[in-house]
């Protein structure tokens, strides 16, 4: 087993524990100093720095919202002097005010060390060809694992997103080994290297797929179709980037990198925290960051964590895959419904992980339709065939969700691809 930071990532709870405790009453002490947002919401709780000494104290802190980000946009919450700053990165939001996250030289050496991590935790080592596309510039994706791969010593080919011909001629010609882009990304790659016949030309090993919800469906897909193994990432721009947590060869959960970053999860209505093994929101402090310190922060993700033993032998708390986010969860006719859930479904019936939810309301009802490709095999069937295998579709949602869709299955191909975050929700009623 290799590692990259072994007394780190394998430490004994109790001495995670101690270090985490340590940095966070500094951290808190740090934030409330310099940053007048802590300083307030803190006061107005009544909490003093004083009272967070240990990890345990972490419920007495005020929430960190998205809104909160936003009001303090640009430079609210940066609790350093500008001169020290040395990047800045920024979310995709398409609405509203973006959040800008800030940089000083020592966090964007913690963050490619996570990322670093990530890469080792997947086989990665500096001999490995890693091919990054994810997008370059303000998303966090390509620029943190980037970082990640040169602190590991590996070649690193900045591809960025887009451009799929170039994608793969690089891939081949270059010998790439670990791939880094969004699993909708990977899935699209491994079609249009199959229809190109270049399967046997690829040198691909693994795959750092994250930054978007995906099944295990999905991972079995892409791992058949591109012959590798594909590891889950996670981060946010608001925490870090990519890195915030990592998969391992069992492939059961990421590892959050527990000296950087403290995750809690809680009952999203009533904010209480909730034990390990529960289904929640998920919520981060950072404890090493000087630009950008982040105190519960929350993140509308909903996951549960485990310290259940690891045949990794890394000792990191695991979070599980993400089932969704809290704000990506449709309400269609009283009934929650998470994308993850159809995905699951079209995965299993033998469709391809290509899709699209349209909800609208007509006459005060919702209607829920679900547009699915046909596979290439299907398309020559009959009218009579079609609309069984859709009856056959409607029936396996049904008993996934307990409402029923309308499906429609298009032709191969016929939805639109993604290069970064796949859109897989068009839901008409909000606009
Ligand atoms: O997506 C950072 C990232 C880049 C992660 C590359 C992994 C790989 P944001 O654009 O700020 O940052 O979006 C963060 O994306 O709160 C989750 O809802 C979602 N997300 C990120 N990773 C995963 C994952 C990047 N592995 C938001 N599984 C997060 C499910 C994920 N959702």
């Amino acid at each position: 087993m290799s590692y990259f930071t072994p007394d780190i990532e394998c430490a004994p709870y109790k001495k995670m524990r101690a270090l985490q405790s340590e940095r966070l009453a500094q951290a808190v002490r740090r934030a409330y100093v310099s940053v007048p947002h802590y300083r307030e919401t803190m006061d107005k709780k009544g909490v003093t720095p004083a009272d967070v000494r240990t990890v345990d104290d972490l419920p007495k802190l005020p929430f960190l919202t998205k809104d909160d980000l936003r009001e303090a946009y640009p430079y609210k919450l940066l609790a350093v002097p500008k001169s020290e700053v040395v990047r800045i990165q920024s979310t995709s939001g398409t609405t509203g005010k973006r959040v800008v996250a800030f940089y000083t030289q020592n966090d964007i050496d913690k963050w490619d060390e996570c990322c670093a991590r990530a890469i080792v935790a997947a086989g990665g080592t500096r001999d490995d060809v890693v091919h990054v596309c994810y997008g370059y510039g303000l998303f966090t994706g390509g620029p943190g694992l980037n970082g990640g791969s040169h602190m590991l010593g590996s070649m690193t080919l900045p591809m960025s997103s887009g451009n799929t011909e170039r994608q793969i001629q690089f891939m081949c010609d270059l010998g790439s080994t670990i791939l880094c882009c969004t699993p909708s990304y990977a899935a699209y790659l491994a079609e249009s290297i199959i229809a190109k016949g270049l399967r046997d030309k690829i040198r691909l090993k693994a795959g750092i797929f994250g930054a978007e919800a995906w099944s295990e469906e999905m991972r079995r897909d892409i791992e058949a179709k591109l012959g590798i193994r594909a590891y889950d990432i996670y981060g946010l721009t608001e925490i870090a980037g990519p890195g915030v947590s990592f998969e391992c060869a069992e492939q059961t959960g990421m590892h959050v990198n527990e000296d950087y970053f403290i995750p809690e999860i809680i009952d999203p209505d009533t904010g209480e925290t909730l034990p390990e093994g529960a289904r929640g929101e998920l919520v981060f402090t950072t404890i090493a960051k000087e630009a950008f310190p982040v105190l519960r922060y929350r993140t509308r993700d909903i996951c549960a964590l485990s310290r259940k033993p690891c045949s990794c032998g890394r000792t990191l708390v695991k979070m599980a895959k993400l089932m969704g986010r809290t704000d990506d969860m449709l309400i269609i006719r009283g009934v929650n419904v998470f994308p993850s859930q159809i995905e699951t479904v079209l995965l299993q019936e033998g469709y391809s992980p290509n899709y699209l939810i349209v909800v609208d309301r007509v006459n005060h009802t919702d209607t829920f339709e679900v547009q699915v490709e046909l596979t290439p095999e299907m398309f020559s069937d009959t009218v009579r065939q079609v609309a069984q295998q859709e009856k056959k579709l409607v029936r396996a949602m049904r008993s996934m969700l307990g409402i029923s869709p309308r499906v429609s299955l298009v032709a191969p191909r016929s939805i639109a691809r993604s290069e970064g975050k796949a859109v897989r929700v068009i839901d008409k009623r909000k606009i």
